[in-house]
C-alpha cells in the first residue's frame, strides 16, 4: 500500500483561499487592482509606466513589480513617487497570492486608488494562480505572432482584457489582426480588446477612458 498526495490540488486550493483574502482586502478598500500578465518584453512595464503619466493627476497609484531577480523595473516608477514594491522571486516564474499578500502587508494601502501588479514575464505559469486582482490583463505584442491564443490558450482564457501591443510596428510586421481576435473570442468570448502602441501613444487613450469607466462603475 502507498499513498498518493494531490500536491498540485492542494496548492491551487490554498492559493485559491489567499487570494480571495487578497481580493477582499483590496475591495474594502475600493482600490482597482490589475494583474498585468505576458511575455518578457511585450511593454508591461511600459504600459503601467504611460497610464500613470497620463492619470498621476485623477488617481493615486500603487505598483508591485514582480521580476525573477533584480530591481530594474522598480527603478522606473522612481520619478513618479508613488509606493513601489518589488518581489523577487528567485526563480519562480510566477506570482502567487501569498506574495500579493505579503506585499499589500507592507505598502500603505490607505492612499491607493489603482494598484498594478506586474506579473513575471512568462506566458505559461502566472495563468495557473490566481493573486486576487479585480482585472487579469494580457499585454501581447504583435511581434509576438499570430498564432500565440493556439499555443498559450490559457493565459488568454482568464484574462479579461487583451491589450494588443506595439501597433506602432505594423509597418514592419506581419500581423492579422482578424485572425487573431477570431482565435481569442473562440477562448473568451467576452475579453475586451484594446490596440495600443505604449511607445508612441497610438489609442492609449482608448485604454485611458476604460480604466477610467472601470473605476467610476465598480469603485
Ligand atoms: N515599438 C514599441 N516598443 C515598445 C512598445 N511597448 C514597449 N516597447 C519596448 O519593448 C521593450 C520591452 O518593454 P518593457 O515595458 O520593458 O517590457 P516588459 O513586458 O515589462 O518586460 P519584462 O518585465 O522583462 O517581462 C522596451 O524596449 C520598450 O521600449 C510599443 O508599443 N512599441
Ligand atoms: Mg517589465
Amino acid at each position: 500500500m502507498f499513498k498518493v498526495i494531490r500536491i498540485e490540488e492542494s496548492l491551487f486550493e490554498e492559493n485559491d483561499k489567499i487570494a480571495k483574502e487578497v481580493k477582499d482586502t483590496l475591495r474594502k478598500r475600493k482600490i482597482l487592482s490589475f494583474n498585468i500578465m505576458g511575455s518578457p518584453g511585450s511593454g508591461k512595464t511600459l504600459f503601467i509606466e504611460r497610464t500613470v503619466e497620463n492619470l498621476k493627476d485623477k488617481f493615486n497609484f500603487g505598483i508591485i513589480e514582480g521580476d525573477i531577480e533584480g530591481t530594474l523595473d522598480t527603478e522606473r516608477f522612481k520619478r513618479f513617487n508613488i509606493p513601489t514594491i518589488q518581489i523577487n522571486t528567485g526563480g519562480g516564474c510566477h506570482l502567487d497570492a501569498n506574495m500579493i499578500k505579503k506585499a499589500i502587508s507592507e505598502i500603505n494601502l490607505n492612499h491607493i486608488d489603482v494598484l498594478f501588479i506586474e506579473n513575471v514575464g512568462n506566458l505559461v505559469c502566472p495563468a495557473e494562480f490566481d493573486i486576487g486582482t479585480e482585472k487579469n490583463v494580457i499585454i501581447f505584442s504583435i511581434t509576438e505572432g499570430n498564432d500565440k491564443v493556439i499555443k498559450y490558450p490559457l493565459i488568454f482564457s482568464v484574462s479579461d482584457i487583451c491589450v494588443i501591443n506595439k501597433i506602432d510596428l505594423l509597418p514592419y510586421i506581419e500581423f492579422d489582426f482578424e485572425n487573431f481576435e477570431k482565435n481569442l473570442r473562440k477562448v473568451s468570448s467576452k475579453i475586451k480588446i484594446i490596440k495600443l502602441s505604449s511607445k508612441t501613444g497610438q489609442n492609449f487613450e482608448k485604454w485611458i477612458e476604460y480604466l477610467k469607466e472601470l473605476k467610476k462603475k465598480e469603485f
